[in-house]
């Protein structure tokens, strides 16, 4: 009969895994400490403590990394802090990068 397709020697596959993303903030002179703190909190799930160490590298270094995710929620998570932002007046940005 046909060949099933069930190898006894496996072929090599060619299902790349999915890419991550990181979602970073970036640093810039207007927008409160405080502020961000809330954010890293609200859609990161950190706790005030790990959301503290986050927001002062990137007060500190221009830049910092909040999570890694697949490319939908990491641009979920970007259109949803920016939203936050903005409705509340900040300048904060938030982007992804392919990691
Ligand atoms: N640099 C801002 C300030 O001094 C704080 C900040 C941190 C802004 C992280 C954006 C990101 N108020």
């Amino acid at each position: 009969l046909h060949d099933d397709g069930v190898a006894l020697v496996p072929e090599k596959s060619r299902i790349k895994p999915p890419p991550l993303f990181k979602v970073l903030l970036l640093n810039d002179d207007f927008t409160p400490m405080d502020f961000v703190v809330v954010v890293l909190q609200t859609f990161f799930a950190m706790n005030r403590e790990q959301a503290t160490v986050v927001m002062l590298k990137v007060h500190r270094e221009g830049k910092g990394v909040c999570g890694t995710y697949p490319r939908d929620v990491a641009a979920t998570k970007v259109e949803q802090v920016s939203a936050f932002a903005r409705r509340h007046q900040h300048p904060l940005a938030c982007v992804m990068e392919e990691s």
